[in-house]
């Protein structure tokens, strides 16, 4: 069995500190890449090398394969971690990496090519037994068709983009008068968006919430899940507070869609960690979408779970067997992550600047993974989130009172952050209730003025 010795991150920011706590746990030495912007990070400062792979921009720096891969043969690593974001879901960075004979710390290419074509997705989940929102079965494209199959779905119906995710390139149809229109608009964006006018129908779910399911395979027909995560809580297809267990799903519906979904994992020979998305509405789960990468989210499954998915993913790449079996996995009271984001969280505007002052939460069952240290600048050309803030409480009730505090302490200045959001969010009674669908945030920002 291959022993990974180095590994190169992929990524920047918290989850390139999470990756290299994971290894170095582990006995394994860390390759760091950054982007001119980046020389003062600290997944550069952490890492046991770090190298150079290009100027500020994405597309130049950490979506640069040939450099990525250069970097990896400089510095002797024998595999690569992506993370999340950047080249995490690119299923041509997956098979060059093993192509030059690198571990890919992650899904099997093509796994992860038929989960980012959400009709193939659709397709294979459906065939593997997951409960699909009703729709068209595989691409739409004659308008005659379409039309049949709305009446046949019943109004309203969504039109979305095959290539799409994130939410962009979507179209809700409430009568057939307007159906070609939407049509030919989501097709004409997702052409323009994605490179594929390729699009397909479901029934419009009006108030669901997002529950996902955490699961992990071997890539030999094994795999267990996690249970689920609520992240309901989002603006504008961007996540902001994500809690496990779901404030709505009891014990035995978490066995029983957990084991749909274990069982369909191992059907495919699914290898390494994936989410798998659902709709959930009136008691019914419908597959949307499967994300074949670790998430942002993790931690809160780590805390009810005890375990630690990155090392679990590093195992998996090497050829290990999963390290604990389905009966083994026990669910422990309650985790809530908050996404802080140096935004002005009343428009949401960027607001990067430098950390003139920081003190972490700390005590029992807080984590903070972030970046962030007294002096550092964070730079204007990357995603937002500066750092998740994660507690850990027996009950609901015990993690909301934990995470009040928590936020109390946490001094970040310099810069505008979403602390303050978090700090009134926890003060609303329909939230301490968790009685929120993916439309509550939105609406209750609208009316915070
Ligand atoms: C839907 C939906 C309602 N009905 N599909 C948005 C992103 C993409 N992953 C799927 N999305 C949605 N699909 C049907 N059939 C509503 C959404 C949606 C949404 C989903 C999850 C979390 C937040 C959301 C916000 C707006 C719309």
């Amino acid at each position: 069995m291959p022993q990974i010795k180095k590994l190169l991150i992929a990524n920047r920011g918290e989850i390139a500190l999470r990756i290299h706590r994971a290894c170095h746990e582990m006995g394994i030495k860390t390759v760091a890449v950054h982007s001119t912007a980046d020389s003062d990070a600290m997944h550069v400062r952490l890492a046991d090398e770090a190298i150079c792979i290009g100027p500020p921009a994405a597309t130049d720096s950490y979506l640069n394969i040939p450099n990525i891969i250069s970097a990896a043969e400089i510095s002797g690593a024998d595999a690569i971690h992506p993370g999340y974001g950047f080249l995490s879901e690119n299923a041509k960075f997956a098979e060059i990496v093993e192509l030059h004979n690198l571990i890919f710390v992650g899904p099997k290419p093509e796994h992860i090519r038929t989960m980012g074509d959400k009709v193939e997705a659709k397709r294979t989940a459906g065939a593997l037994g997951l409960p699909l929102v009703p729709g068209s079965d595989g691409a739409i494209s004659d308008v005659g068709e379409a039309q049949k199959l709305a009446l046949d779905i019943g109004y309203p119906v969504i039109i979305k983009a095959a290539s799409g995710g994130g939410g962009r390139g979507m179209k809700v149809c409430t009568g057939p008068e307007h159906l070609e229109t939407l049509m030919q608009q989501a097709g004409s964006e997702a052409k323009a968006a994605f490179g594929d006018a390729t699009v397909y129908m479901e029934k419009y779910l009006g108030n669901p919430r997002h529950i996902e399911f955490q699961v992990f395979g071997d890539g030999n027909g094994n795999a267990i899940h996690l249970g689920e995560r609520d992240c309901s809580l989002q603006r504008r297809h961007q996540k902001v507070l994500e809690e496990a267990p779901s404030p709505v799903i009891t014990p035995e519906e978490r066995d029983r869609m957990g084991g749909i979904v274990a069982k369909a994992m191992a059907d495919m020979g699914y290898r390494g960690a994936g989410t798998i998305e659902f709709l959930w509405e009136d008691g019914e789960f419908y597959f949307i979408e499967m994300n074949t990468r670790l998430q942002v989210e993790h931690p809160v499954t780590e805390a009810i779970t005890g375990l630690d998915l990155v090392r679990e993913q590093i195992r998996i790449a090497e050829g290990h067997p999963l390290t604990f079996r389905q009966e083994e996995i026990q669910f422990r009271g309650h985790a809530i992550e908050c996404r802080i984001n140096a935004e002005d969280w009343k428009t949401f505007t960027p607001s990067p600047g430098t950390v003139a002052m920081y003190h972490t939460p700390g005590g029992m069952n807080v984590r903070v993974d972030s970046g962030l240290y007294t002096g550092y600048k964070v730079p204007p050309y990357y995603d937002s989130m500066i750092a998740k803030l994660i507690v850990y409480g027996t009950t609901r009730a015990g993690a909301l009172r934990r995470l009040r505090r928590a936020l109390e302490e946490y001094v970040i200045e310099g810069m505008k952050t979403t602390i303050p959001m978090h700090q009134a969010l926890l003060d609303d009674p329909e939230f301490q209730r968790g009685d929120y669908t993916i439309k509550w945030l939105e609406e209750w920002l609208a009316r915070q003025g």
